[in-house]
């Protein structure tokens, strides 16, 4: 299909980067549509129309892509978000739609840091085997289940909205949604005697602060790497999205 001049655009969003790319595309008055998975109470507003909520699955993504005469897809969401991102090659390549997606690199340790690497969540859960720490769980609330296997610890959870039910005997909560900062991270691990930092490597700006904030403790980290995605284009800023697009025949209107 060829690319209009004027596209229709649509960033999976739910990420500070997701974010920067949607007010670039507003500097440029270029046709787009944020969406959001619906996951928390009150997503932050965008500059751009909005839709929340899934989609229905590759075949659901593929509707609406048709429905809507979608041109170009920005696969902007987390690195864990990786269902979204499997449906969205899926559905790009059933439809022959544009696909490209805004990927931050993954934070790569630096002197001072004392990461453990695991592979995944469950990697994370069975290297929290031993006597009871301080912990500064930091995943969220998806998968918070995984982790009462280990309810020896004493954990201190940051959610963005207030938890329905904790599955941890022992765990203080702060609801909060970043990008946070060193300096309150540093804070807050000191507050909460902090031993160990459990963090996705999420990279970006938005979430590191609490790994910065490790290493200014000397504390250690379990860095849960990141899913396997399949194959497709990848930018690492969003000016790089801005590039692909002008490959793709779309006028960026300055
Ligand atoms: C709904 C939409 C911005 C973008 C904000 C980024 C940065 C701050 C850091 C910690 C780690 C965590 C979590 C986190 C960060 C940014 C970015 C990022 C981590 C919002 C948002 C949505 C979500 C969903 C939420 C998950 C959860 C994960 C909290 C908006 C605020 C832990 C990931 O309660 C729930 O169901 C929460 C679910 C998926 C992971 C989980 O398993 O719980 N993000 N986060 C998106 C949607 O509905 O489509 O309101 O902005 C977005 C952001 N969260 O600049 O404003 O870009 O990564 N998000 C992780 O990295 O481990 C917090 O506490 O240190
Ligand atoms: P996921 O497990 O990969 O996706 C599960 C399902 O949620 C998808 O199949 C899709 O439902 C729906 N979905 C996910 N992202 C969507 C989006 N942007 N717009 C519309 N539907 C979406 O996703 P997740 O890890 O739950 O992440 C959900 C959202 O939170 C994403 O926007 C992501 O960027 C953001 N986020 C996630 C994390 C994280 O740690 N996972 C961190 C920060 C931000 P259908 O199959 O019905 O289409």
């Amino acid at each position: 299909m060829p690319h209009p001049a004027n596209p229709n655009i649509l960033i999976l969003g739910g990420t500070t980067e997701a974010n920067a790319l949607a007010r670039a595309l507003v500097a440029r008055g270029l046709n787009a549509t944020y969406s959001y998975a619906g996951r928390v109470e009150t997503p932050r507003p965008q500059p751009l129309p909005t839709r929340i909520g899934g989609f229905g699955g590759v075949e659901g993504l593929s509707a609406y892509i048709r429905d809507k005469a979608v041109t170009h897809v920005i696969d902007a969401t987390h690195p864990f978000a990786a269902q979204m991102s499997r449906n969205a090659v899926a559905a790009c390549a059933q439809t022959g739609t544009a696909l490209a997606a805004l990927v931050r690199p993954p934070w790569q340790a630096r002197a001072g840091d004392r990461w453990q690497h695991v592979a995944d969540i469950a990697g994370a859960v069975g290297a929290l085997a031993g006597p009871a720490k301080r912990v500064f769980l930091a995943v969220g609330r998806l998968h918070l289940d995984e982790f009462a296997a280990q309810p020896q610890h004493r954990y201190l959870l940051r959610l963005v909205d207030e938890p329905q039910h904790i599955p941890l005997p022992d765990a203080d909560v702060v609801v909060a949604r970043g990008p946070f900062s060193l300096e309150d991270d540093i804070a807050l691990m000191t507050q909460h005697e902090i031993q160990l930092v459990v963090s996705k490597n999420a990279g970006g700006s938005g979430a590191r602060a609490k790994i910065d904030a490790a290493r200014e403790l000397g504390l250690p980290a379990l860095m849960i790497d990141r899913p396997v995605l399949p194959a497709r284009e990848e930018c690492a800023t969003p000016d790089q999205v801005l590039d692909w697009l002008a490959h793709s025949g779309v006028n960026l209107g300055v």
